[in-house]
């Protein structure tokens, strides 16, 4: 198999631009409000958006890829890892997995493999990345398939938010967890469950307690010197403190870098997603 009979596709709540050496496609999905559709792409002003919104008060919503979208980010690639946004709160998942089955109807020599990642963001560019280690190593398909499940269980999510209104008032948490994250000066900790749906921990009464809770949630796991990225909406010097004591306490550096489209609509200004290795 050669490097070109692959191809990683993702949908844009990994925020992956490009990826090196391996082909590579993304499928967008949509930020939507009353006057405005923003698609989920290089394009995309997002702090421009993350900012409109902060001060928007009418409906939102947002839309994942369609099979359709899923099929053009396919191209003609023979071998295919395709990873999505949790199956616990999109229907990304379900359109992917519908585009793969058509895909290998209409091309009988080749393959789709679509990973529900159970989370988003920064722990689906873990994965990502990992797909093209092996596939830089020599791995064939099927090997990769089974190693990627494998190391899957090896990754997680925190997140740590200053609003929960997006994801309140579009069904993705309970109204009663997002109040807590809605009274000033309080982060709502907590990370990504074994559904693939947030898990609420800690209520942080300011940032430094917050950033505490999650260093306590990356030691309790077990960590031992994997890698850790941190991603955040409208709020680069939160991250960087929470980069600069994780060195500190845990030995590691972060990759820190701005969220995307969807995954700045749902974290909202202030927000930071980690992704780590266990
Ligand atoms: O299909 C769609 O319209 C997309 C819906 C996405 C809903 C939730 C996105 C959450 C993004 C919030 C913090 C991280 C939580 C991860 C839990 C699995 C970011």
């Amino acid at each position: 198999m050669q490097i070109n009979d692959f191809k990683i596709v993702v949908d844009s709540s990994a925020d992956i631009k490009e990826f090196g050496e391996i082909p590579f496609g993304v499928a967008p999905l949509k930020i939507i409000t009353d006057t405005m559709e923003y698609i989920d792409d290089d394009s995309l002003n997002v702090s421009g958006m993350a900012e409109d919104l902060s001060g928007y008060s009418g409906k939102s919503s947002t839309a994942c890829p369609s099979p359709i979208d899923w099929l053009k980010a396919f191209g003609g690639s023979k071998y295919i890892f395709c990873i999505t946004i949790t199956s616990g709160l999109s229907g990304s998942y379900n359109s992917a997995v519908i585009a793969k089955n058509d895909y290998e109807e209409q091309n009988k020599d080749k393959k789709v493999f679509v990973i529900d990642s159970l989370s988003t963001g920064p722990e689906m560019v873990l994965i990502a990345e990992k797909i093209r280690e092996y596939i830089l190593s020599g791995l064939d398909y099927e090997d990769i398939c089974k190693k990627i499940k494998e190391y899957q269980k090896n990754t997680a999510l925190i997140f740590m938010l200053e609003s929960m209104r997006n994801l309140a008032n579009n069904g993705r948490v309970s109204k009663l967890a997002a109040k807590a994250a809605g009274i000033l000066g309080i982060r709502a900790v907590g990370i990504a469950s074994e559904e693939g749906t947030l898990k609420l921990l800690e209520k942080s009464r300011g940032e430094s307690k917050a950033h505490t809770a999650i260093i306590d949630i990356i030691k309790k796991s077990g960590y031992n010197g994997g890698k850790i990225k941190i991603g955040y909406c409208i709020n680069l010097e939160g991250a960087e403190k929470l980069g600069k004591r994780i060195k500190a306490e845990l030995g590691f550096e972060p990759l820190i870098y701005p969220l995307g489209g969807l995954c700045s609509f749902y974290a909202e200004k202030g927000g930071l997603i980690i992704g780590f290795e266990k």
